[in-house]
């Protein structure tokens, strides 16, 4: 095509016969490398250590690991992505005069040394988070989940407290029979104990996640499903429902705490004095319940008797428990 004289073109200013296409790969990836040498490890010290959900529990302490892990392959992977970008935001800005239009097209297309180099890093990620998500599914506590009834991992301690979570529409409690199979509404637990929850549901499925602790299992009725962990802090805990369990859902909640060994033996052995009235009213210890545990016509709590008919009413202000420390 000709261009006539006068006529106002967009063509590019004729590139500089002196110029020098540098290698804008191995630029490029200099400055990702430089970049994630130093970021990498400034994120795994500096952040690393706020990671959610924190190291509370040697649950938390494996998620945040693995969290942590995950984030540090995947910023290099970030950075190389935002280095093209702005790499070529500035050498091919339209408003450079001088330097030729950059290649793309046929010849991007048949690299064989990007293809490959794409093709084996992406395996390779993939197939390292693959295998290293599976060992840590396995080893130390399932990462914090529910194992069934039969854990495929044990704790090694030598005293595992056993803590039952009850679900049902809508509420957590909590039994433990250790102290005469008592129930609580909060989830009082004592520091640097190994714990083994029960997590049980009296009707639908729910949910049992303790944010802090990083003990997420599911409460399904009749099944005893077993979660580890052992603390490491003491503390506050949010439990929430984390299944849609019908209508109030969202506010099937409450809190817990993670208190000194010495305040937690206290508290336990108070309240069991102090509910051993309604321990006789409730069903006695099992690791799963019946909804009509006790009695024909009875739920798991007997008719007329309601020992925590004030949180029943739901968008009242939350009863304030009794709580150690
Ligand atoms: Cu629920």
């Amino acid at each position: 095509m000709t261009i006539e004289s006068g006529e106002v073109t967009d063509q590019p200013v004729p590139a500089n016969p002196d110029y020098k296409e540098p290698r804008h790969i191995w630029r490029m990836v200099a400055i990702w490398a430089v970049l994630s040498v130093i970021l990498d490890p400034l994120f795994y010290f500096l952040v690393g250590p706020h990671v959610p959900p924190g190291d509370m529990t040697s649950a938390a302490v494996e998620n945040q690991f693995d969290f942590n892990i995950l984030l540090i392959v995947a910023l290099p992977v970030l950075l190389a992505v935002w280095v093209y970008m702005a790499y070529s935001l500035i050498m091919w800005r339209a408003s450079r005069k001088g330097v030729p239009e950059p290649v793309g097209g046929a010849q991007a297309r048949g690299h064989l040394g990007v293809q490959i180099g794409w093709i084996v890093t992406s395996t390779v990620i993939v197939l390292g988070l693959f295998v290293f998500g599976t060992v840590e599914l396995i080893t130390n506590a399932g990462a914090g989940g529910g194992e069934g009834p039969n854990p495929i991992w044990t704790p090694t301690s030598a005293s595992i407290l056993p803590v039952q979570v009850i679900a049902q529409q809508w509420k957590f409690t909590y039994r433990y029979p250790t102290f005469g199979g008592f129930e609580s509404q909060q989830l009082i637990l004592p520091n640097n104990t190994a714990i083994a929850f029960h997590v049980t549901s009296l009707d639908v499925i729910h949910d049992f996640w303790a944010y802090q602790l990083s003990i997420k299992a599911d409460a399904n009725p009749q099944l005893d499903n077993v979660a580890y962990t052992t603390t490491r802090q003491t503390g506050s805990v949010t439990v929430r429902c984390d299944e849609l369990c019908g209508l109030w859902h969202g506010a099937m909640f409450n809190y817990g705490k993670v208190v000194s060994k010495s305040a937690f033996y206290a508290w336990a052995k108070a309240t069991e004095k102090a509910t051993a009235a309604n321990t006789k009213d409730l069903p006695a210890f099992a690791w799963t319940y019946v909804p009509d545990a006790n009695g024909a016509d009875g739920g798991y709590y007997p008719d007329n008797v309601d020992p925590y008919s004030n949180s029943e009413v739901y968008g009242a202000v939350p009863v304030k428990p009794t709580s150690p420390g």
